[in-house]
C-alpha cells in the first residue's frame, strides 16, 4: 500500500471521529489490508490528532480477554493510543459525544520508569510500575454496526474514544492483580463480571506484551503513561439516563452519568 492511500485512509478514519459518523469499514474497499499496513496507517491517525494539538496519555491494549476476542470475534491483542481529549474528569459524559459507545472496565497502569525492547517481562513491568488505578474506557469504533476485522480495528485506533479513571492508586507490589475480582453495573444491575486473570492470565502480562509490541516496531513505553491493560469483560453499550459503575475489589471504583 503507497503512502498516499495510508495518509487518506487515516484522513478517512479521523474525519469519521471527529463528525461522530458510523463509516464503512476499510476492508470492504481494501480486503488485502496486513495487521502491517493498518498499524501505520494508526500512525498516522496518530500524527494527525498531535498535530490537532491532542497529546498522548499512554498506548492502550485491546482485546487481551476471551470476551472481548470471542465478543469482537478477533483473536490477537492489538494496541491503540489514548489521547489527553478523551480523559474524562467529571462524572457525567454525553452520548452525543459518541456514535454507538460501549463501556469497558480495566485495570491502568502508571509507569514510573521506561520499558523497552522486545522481550521485556513481568518482573520488569511491575518494578517499572508506580501505580495501578481503575478505569472505565468508552469504546466507539468508528465503523458501521461496531464491526470490524483485526486490521480495520488496528487501523481505527483500536475504538479508543473515551476513559474515566478511579481516584485510589495504589503501588502494584502489594497486590494480586490476577485475583482482583470487578462488576460492571448498569442502573445497579450487574451487567458482566471478572478478574484481572481475564487479561493474558496477569494484567501485568498485557503490558509486557505491549512494550514488546512497540519493541518491534523501535518505540517504548515511557514513564509517566497511563496504560490501559484491556478489557476484563466484554463491552457493554449503554443509552442516555444510565449510571454505569465498575466496583474492583480493593482498587476502589469508577462511576459516570450518561446525560
Ligand atoms: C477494540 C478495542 C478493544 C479492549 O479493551 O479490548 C479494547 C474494540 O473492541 O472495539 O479496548
Ligand atoms: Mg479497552
Amino acid at each position: 500500500m503507497d503512502t498516499a492511500t495510508v495518509k487518506k485512509i487515516a484522513k478517512y478514519l479521523h474525519l469519521a471521529e471527529l463528525e461522530k459518523r458510523e463509516v464503512p469499514r476499510i476492508t470492504l474497499q481494501y480486503p488485502e489490508l496486513s495487521v502491517e499496513e493498518a498499524y501505520e496507517i494508526q500512525e498516522h491517525l496518530v500524527q494527525i490528532k498531535l498535530e490537532h494539538g491532542h497529546n498522548i496519555v499512554g498506548p492502550k491494549m485491546g482485546l487481551t480477554s476471551q470476551a472481548k476476542m470471542k465478543q469482537m470475534g478477533v483473536d490477537e491483542p492489538i494496541y491503540g493510543y489514548v489521547f489527553d481529549h478523551m480523559v474524562k474528569s467529571g462524572q457525567e459524559i454525553s452520548l452525543s459525544d459518541y456514535i454507538h459507545p460501549k463501556v469497558e472496565a480495566e485495570i491502568a497502569f502508571i509507569l514510573g520508569k521506561d520499558l523497552e525492547g522486545t522481550n521485556v517481562t513481568i518482573h520488569q513491568v511491575l518494578d517499572a510500575t508506580e501505580y495501578i488505578t481503575p478505569a472505565l474506557e468508552i469504546i466507539d469504533s468508528r465503523y458501521e454496526n461496531f464491526n470490524f476485522t483485526l486490521p480495520d480495528v488496528i487501523a481505527d485506533n483500536a475504538s479508543s474514544s473515551g476513559v474515566l479513571f478511579g481516584t485510589l492508586l495504589q503501588p502494584p507490589h502489594k497486590l494480586e492483580l490476577d485475583l482482583i475480582g470487578v462488576t460492571l453495573l448498569i442502573n445497579g444491575h450487574t451487567r458482566d463480571l471478572g478478574a484481572g486473570a481475564a487479561v493474558l492470565g496477569h494484567p501485568a502480562k498485557s503490558v509486557a506484551m505491549l512494550a514488546n509490541m512497540l519493541g518491534r516496531r523501535g518505540l517504548k513505553l515511557k514513564a509517566g503513561q497511563v496504560i490501559l491493560t484491556g478489557g476484563i469483560t466484554g463491552a457493554i453499550q449503554f443509552e442516555a439516563k444510565d449510571t454505569v459503575s465498575a466496583k474492583f475489589a480493593g482498587i476502589g471504583s469508577v462511576d459516570f452519568v450518561v446525560k
